[in-house]
């Protein structure tokens, strides 16, 4: 069986210190209700943080700005460097100083080593809540199996990889993060981030120019997604929270991933990805729309988990979960599989 390891002590550092920069973003109880119906708009408008008006006029410019959203804006926390500084800088440290993330970069070759697994999640206590939850939810884990013929397994193992079965769901305001990483569309708007990086030739001040604007570009089109599911759904946006990249819910989709790939597993004519049995159907929708299929063998199947986190670290995680949670309902593995019996422990890389 495996070994339990020990949560690595940056995993935890980096998490209380996202919580205390977090906490004094909560909003004042009523606050989102008040947003969502638009009624202060004209009067809390005055105190919008000047750095989303352009932002705003783009919206406005799409046909996306309404009322409610004037609210959101008026209501919502200043703008920050941070969220698009952290990922420019982890992109330019990928690309051009790779030597300490290497290893997120490389995916394991079939039969070479042993591949690294993200030994936080996967111990003998994340397998057995994973084995007791389908049992507790076991109508849903039948009915999801059934109808979108994935693995209960393999489910329930995405579920306990992305958020620890719905234990963390993140604690950034995705609104503000995808905003304020809209909003961020030139370097010079990050020199907290970048100042202190070797952006010293002219293809690396290009490269990152470039990337910049890209990833704003993304940001701008998942936060009219964001909009645009709480407004079919019936969602607050101010109450929605989400990883430092803005995926959300218990399934941790990215905003423009819903359309296509989230499901209302409960029936009730909305989505709410923050509910167990929509969160549950959409995790295996996305992998049967990705192409899986219970038939598969060991390397397609690490291929089609790929699709949820671009990672083979993750895949390896997640299947060898699910071989233990099989291991103990008597269930064989799936061809290829195995028994885990623990890794050399790398942290997930984040989407
Ligand atoms: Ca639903």
């Amino acid at each position: 069986m495996l070994q339990a390891a020990p949560r690595p002590i940056f995993y935890r550092a980096a998490f209380s210190l996202l919580a205390f920069f977090l906490l004094a973003q909560l909003p004042f109880p009523g606050a989102a209700a008040r947003a969502a119906t638009g009624g202060e708009a004209g009067q809390s408008a005055k105190n919008m943080d000047a750095s989303w008006k352009p932002l705003l006029a783009r919206l406005k410019q799409d046909g996306v700005a309404g009322p409610d959203i004037e609210a959101w804006f008026a209501e919502l926390e200043p703008y920050s460097q941070r969220p698009m500084g952290l990922k420019a800088r982890s992109l330019f440290r990928a690309k051009f100083m790779p030597a300490p993330f290497a290893f997120l970069k490389k995916p394991a070759k079939p039969g070479g080593k042993a591949t690294p697994r993200y030994l936080d999640v996967m111990t003998t206590e994340s397998i057995r809540k994973s084995a007791a939850f389908i049992q507790t939810h076991k109508d849903l884990f039948e009915f999801a199996a059934l109808e979108y013929q994935v693995e209960k397994e393999i489910v329930v193992a995405l579920f306990m990889t992305e958020t620890r079965l719905g234990e963390y769901v993140g604690s950034e305001r995705a609104l503000w993060n995808l905003a304020s990483m809209a909003v961020s569309t030139t370097p010079e708007q990050l020199d907290e981030y970048l100042g202190q990086l070797p952006v010293n030739t002219a293809e690396r001040s290009a490269w990152v120019r470039k990337t910049v604007q890209a990833r704003s570009d993304w940001a701008y089109k998942e936060l009219v997604a964001l909009i645009d599911y709480c407004r079919k759904n019936g969602h607050d946006p101010m109450a929605i929270t989400g990883s430092p990249f803005g995926a959300i819910g218990l399934c941790q989709f990215m905003p423009t991933n819903i359309p296509a790939y989230a499901a209302d597993g409960n029936k009730d004519g909305r989505i709410d990805l923050f509910d167990v049995d929509d969160a549950v159907c959409s995790i295996a929708n996305f992998i049967r729309k990705h192409g899986w299929k219970n038939s598969l063998g060991r390397e397609e199947r690490r291929k089609v988990i790929y699709r949820y986190n671009h990672s083979y670290v993750y895949a390896d995680t997640v299947l060898a979960i699910a071989d233990g949670v099989k291991a103990m309902s008597g269930t064989p593995p799936a061809a290829g599989g195995k028994v885990p019996a623990g890794g050399s422990g790398k942290n997930k890389s984040g989407k």
